[in-house]
């Protein structure tokens, strides 16, 4: 078995049921979306994001994505709704992409691979902490929001990828304050919603993901600033960090939801 998993060929998601057995679990993610086989569900409420952009603290690279941490020690920054059940606290977002425009999200829609796709994690309370919530089937929200190619560069990014640079090897962290991750939501919260997993290992089934039908418009150098992330560590042989993305899991017969028509 390999040592650390990662996404390589020795190492990559083809390999990490040999150490981490839910891989080929029953309900994984990420799972390709066709529109002719969703169920439209008229009882789906909308969804609220209430972010308090204090709980910002720190970015990071860790070598598989880069990462943006908030406080969760208590209720202050909150999704509620949709096809939830009670507040859960926003505890991370983080992105996954491709080596080129043409794909890098981990959900595929009606067969179209986004640039990158970002996720914000939040867990439910009730579980008492993060470790105890990934335990739960209830435990863990992801809101997915599909990022595209094309003219105009999303001006809410900015603040992201003018770390990278303080940021660009294994390893380093630097400080993220005064930030509220709503302003990277499209228009439109329309979702798709269907139970599933983590998409890195353990991928524990402990997910309600909740994906953004409009996807937000980035641009191409957008983009590039991203993939100008290492996996290497400070004094390592350069290899950039791409194609961070677990390809689509079989449904196994669950439905995917969606709010809208
Ligand atoms: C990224 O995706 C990281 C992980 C995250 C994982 O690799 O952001 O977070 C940490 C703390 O390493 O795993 C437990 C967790 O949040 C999977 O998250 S995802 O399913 O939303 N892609
Ligand atoms: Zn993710």
């Amino acid at each position: 078995a390999q040592s650390v998993w990662g996404y390589d060929s020795d190492n990559g998601p083809d390999r990490w049921h040999e150490n981490y057995p839910m891989a080929k679990g029953d309900k994984q993610s990420p799972i390709e979306i066709n529109s002719k086989d969703v169920r439209h569900d008229t009882s789906l409420a909308p969804w609220h994001a209430s972010y308090d952009p204090g709980a910002a603290k720190t970015i990071l690279n860790n070598g598989r994505t880069c990462r943006v941490v908030f406080d969760d020690t208590f209720d202050r920054s909150v999704l509620r709704g949709g096809p939830l059940v009670g507040a859960y606290r926003l505890r991370q977002l983080h992105l996954h992409w491709g080596s080129s425009d043409d794909h890098g999200s981990e959900h595929i829609i009606d067969g179209v691979k986004y640039a990158a796709e970002l996720h914000m994690v939040h867990w439910n309370p009730k579980h008492g902490n993060f470790a105890g919530a990934l335990k739960q089937p209830d435990g863990v929200a992801v809101v997915g929001i599909f990022l595209k190619v094309g003219k105009t560069p999303k001006p809410e990014m900015k603040r992201i990828l003018e770390e990278i640079d303080n940021i660009k090897t294994k390893g380093k962290e630097a400080p993220f304050q005064h930030f509220d991750p709503s302003i990277l939501f499209p228009k439109s919260r329309d979702y798709w919603t269907y139970h599933g997993s983590f998409t890195t290992p353990p991928c524990e089934e402990c997910i309600t993901w909740i994906l953004l039908r409009e996807p937000i418009e980035v641009s191409s150098d957008q983009m590039a600033k991203l993939r100008s992330l290492s996996k290497n560590g400070e004094n390592e042989p350069v290899n950039p960090l791409v194609d961070n993305w677990r390809p689509p899991q079989p449904v196994k017969g669950r439905i995917v939801r969606a709010s809208f028509k």
